[in-house]
């Protein structure tokens, strides 16, 4: 048979990944990129806004958002804005990811997420994560099955050892329309870097992310969710790039924390984020990082 113009045409959506906190969306998002685009950890709401990269290969492209999980009862300020990401991205998708934790039980927070997908007109793929951990009687998937019915597909992937994640992009493909090619257009705040990948967040952002990453890997429970990252400035010196960034902190007792006896939190945050952001660049860096309080930078971030 031959092919007509719309066989030919690449295929072109939108998808947007939901979850409640913890359950692999930015992992999941890594592994379809084959690249970090995005920080994770344990820690609920590691994610704190909404990103996008573009996925594109002979099929067509696809843009991917990454939302922060969704909480069920929040208190704090940041927690109360972090809310709200993922609901404003909903309204872009064509498809809506939503990926479930089956090595965990169900709770309120998945019916929150639930609720969220049921008003979407959106085509649906229900994705059950971490069957790397969770397999037999260590599933708590009986929680969960009975929700396959109200999605278009279903499929169980591990994230974090990059399980069926080709077939995931292959049922993406399935659902997503034949749309014209122009409409990206609108996406243009999306920045094209060297490397094919295209990240929504600009570089000093994105630095401030991988710190805040490390932070988050070396420091209590509680302290976290009391930490933001902001860099002051990136010089690059063509020997080396020089980064300047701060972590703020909302008490002296958490300041004390990120520290540490002797300096010795500090300087572990510090190196392993060097280090990673020298594999990613390539390059020498030099990171000079120092730790502030700032009581306010919960309320700065909302107003952005
Ligand atoms: N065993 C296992 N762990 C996973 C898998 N996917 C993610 N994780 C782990 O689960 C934790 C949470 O992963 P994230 O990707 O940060 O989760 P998230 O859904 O983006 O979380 P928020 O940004 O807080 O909403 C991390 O410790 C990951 O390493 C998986 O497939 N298997
Ligand atoms: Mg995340």
């Amino acid at each position: 048979m031959r092919k007509t113009i719309e066989d030919i045409k690449p295929k072109f959506g939108r998808v947007v990944i939901l979850g409640r906190p913890n359950t692999g969306k930015s992992t999941l998002l890594n592994a379809i990129m084959s690249q970090k685009v995005a920080i994770t950890s344990p820690m609920a709401q590691t994610t704190r806004k909404n990103s996008r990269v573009v996925f594109s290969d002979e099929r067509g492209k696809i843009i991917f958002s990454d939302t922060p999980g969704i909480i069920n009862k929040v208190s704090d300020l940041v927690g109360k804005r972090v809310n709200t990401e993922a609901p404003k991205e909903v309204g872009r998708a064509d498809i809506l990811l939503c990926l479930f934790d089956i090595s965990r039980p169900k709770t309120e927070e998945e019916n929150k997420v639930i609720g969220l997908v049921r008003k979407s007109k959106a085509k649906k793929i229900l994705v059950y994560n971490k069957i790397d951990v969770a397999i037999g009687s260590k599933d708590h998937l009986a929680e969960y099955n009975y929700m396959e019915e109200e999605f278009d597909k279903v499929i169980s992937v591990s994230a974090i050892k990059e399980k069926n994640i080709k077939g995931l992009i292959g049922l993406i493909f399935e659902l997503i329309p034949k749309k014209d090619i122009n409409s990206i257009e609108e996406d243009a705040e999306i920045i094209q870097s060297k490397n094919k990948t295209v990240i929504s967040l600009n570089s000093k952002e994105y630095i401030a992310e991988i710190i805040r990453e490390k932070a988050y890997l070396f420091l209590r429970k509680e302290v976290p969710y009391s930490v933001n990252v902001e860099v002051d400035s990136v010089v690059d010196k063509r020997k080396l790039i020089v980064i300047k960034a701060r972590i703020l902190t909302t008490a002296d007792r958490y300041k004390k924390m990120i520290i540490g006896k002797n300096g010795k939190k500090i300087k572990e945050i510090g190196y392993n984020a060097r280090k990673e952001l020298e594999l990613m660049s390539n390059r020498k860096v030099f990171l000079e990082l120092i730790v502030e309080i700032d009581k306010h930078w919960a309320e700065r971030d909302i107003e952005k």
